[in-house]
């Protein structure tokens, strides 16, 4: 019998690649989907004809208990959220709803659906549970490179939601003897990462201009320092957190640290240009509070899951850049073609 996985934030970029993966490896995947006719649905339907879905929001219990029951899964993997830092200044409310108590409503929901009553009198649940936590929750950094213990200081509303979060996963895993884990996840990005994001805008903007369609691209802080990485080979990560014989957390990343400005500079050389002669510093895009410096100190998945990353940071930019670019032709030759047959 082929195993069954529940995946919130399947219309995001983590969401997608993990879905490929467990489809990949036989599993029956169910992506749970908000809203009315979610227009990212259509999106991520075309791309993999094998999956089902099921409706739910994070913010709704009930609807979280029904898709429970509805699919009954084996394994859980909570990657819904609002996960651009920047908005969670703009809406803390609605980030700690989603990104924290969403944690615990979907906790509650495996914990109803699986019988397990509060006083631990009924057996454990075995419905595997997988939370995206985040490398945001160390924020101004204790030491470097973190690690699993490393204390939080989380900076922003989406960083201080996502350590209610992880610790809410623990504390269920402690009180009701669940096998729920946290993925301590560094940044991971790829030609399918929103456009909002520090990575994907540079390499999005490095395309355009190569082609012409923008001259000057505005950035914050140039050097804010990150440990990025595939997102491909991240979800083989959260899979293999759920294959382990005892549930424990993850910090999940590659390393080794660059700067805003190190990814701008590849980006740029990548298309034949100087990335000086385009980047403008915009005093607006200043975080209230800003994250320095992240690095990973991945030992523990090394040594227990045998996970290692497969693209260096100068290829996973350089890919970015490619895929930009065979996007703006396509879009380029698009708009052509619609102008010649326009009468
Ligand atoms: P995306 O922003 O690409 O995707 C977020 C997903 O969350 C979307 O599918 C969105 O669906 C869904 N979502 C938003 N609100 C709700 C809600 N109320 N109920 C259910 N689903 C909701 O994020 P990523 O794929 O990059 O990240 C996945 C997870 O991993 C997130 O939790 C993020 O915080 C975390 N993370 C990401 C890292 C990274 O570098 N990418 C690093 C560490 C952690 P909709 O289409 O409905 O908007
Ligand atoms: P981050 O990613 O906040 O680390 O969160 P992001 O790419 O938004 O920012 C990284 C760093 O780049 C600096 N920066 C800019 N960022 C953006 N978005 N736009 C700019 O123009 C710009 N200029 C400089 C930022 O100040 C920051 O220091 C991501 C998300 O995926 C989270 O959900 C996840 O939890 C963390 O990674 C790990």
């Amino acid at each position: 019998m082929s195993k069954r996985a529940l995946i919130t934030g399947i219309t995001g970029q983590d969401g997608s690649y993990l879905a490929e993966h467990l489809l990949g490896l036989g599993y029956q995947v169910w992506g749970m989907i908000r809203g009315q006719a979610n227009p990212r649905k259509s999106r991520i339907s075309q791309l993999m004809a094998d999956l089902s879905f099921v409706d739910g929001d994070l913010m709704d219990e009930g609807s979280l208990v029904s898709a429970i029951d509805q699919v009954q899964p084996d394994e859980v993997y909570n990657l819904g959220a609002i996960s651009f830092v920047p908005l969670s200044w703009q809406q803390a409310e609605l980030t700690t709803e989603i990104n924290g108590m969403g944690v615990l409503r979907m906790l509650e929901a495996i914990r109803l659906v699986s019988g397990l009553d509060k006083s631990r009198t009924s057996n454990s649940s075995d419905i595997r549970f997988y939370q995206a936590s985040s490398s945001e929750m160390f924020g101004k950094v204790a030491e470097t490179p973190q690690h699993e213990t490393t204390i939080f200081h989380p900076r922003s509303p989406y960083g201080v939601a996502k350590t209610y979060g992880h610790y809410i996963t623990r504390n269920y895993r402690e009180s009701f003897g669940m096998y729920a884990v946290s993925g301590i996840l560094f940044n991971h990005e790829s030609p399918r990462r929103g456009t909002e994001f520090v990575t994907r805008k540079i390499t999005l903007a490095a395309a355009n201009i190569k082609l012409g369609h923008q001259d000057k691209l505005h950035l914050g802080n140039l050097d804010a320092q990150r440990d990025w990485g595939y997102a491909g080979d991240y979800v083989k990560a959260m899979h293999l957190m759920l294959q382990q014989p005892t549930p424990t957390d993850y910090v999940v990343g590659s390393g080794t640290m660059h700067s805003v400005r190190d990814a701008a500079r590849i980006a740029f050389e990548t298309v034949g240009l100087d990335w000086r002669d385009h980047v403008v510093v915009d005093p607006d895009l200043i975080r209230p509070a800003e994250v320095e410096t992240l690095c990973a100190n991945p030992a523990k998945a090394h040594a227990e899951l045998g996970w290692k990353p497969s693209l260096t940071f100068e290829e996973l930019i350089q890919t970015m850049v490619e895929s930009d670019l065979r996007q703006a032709e396509r879009e380029q030759k698009y708009a052509e073609l619609t102008l010649s047959s326009a009468w």
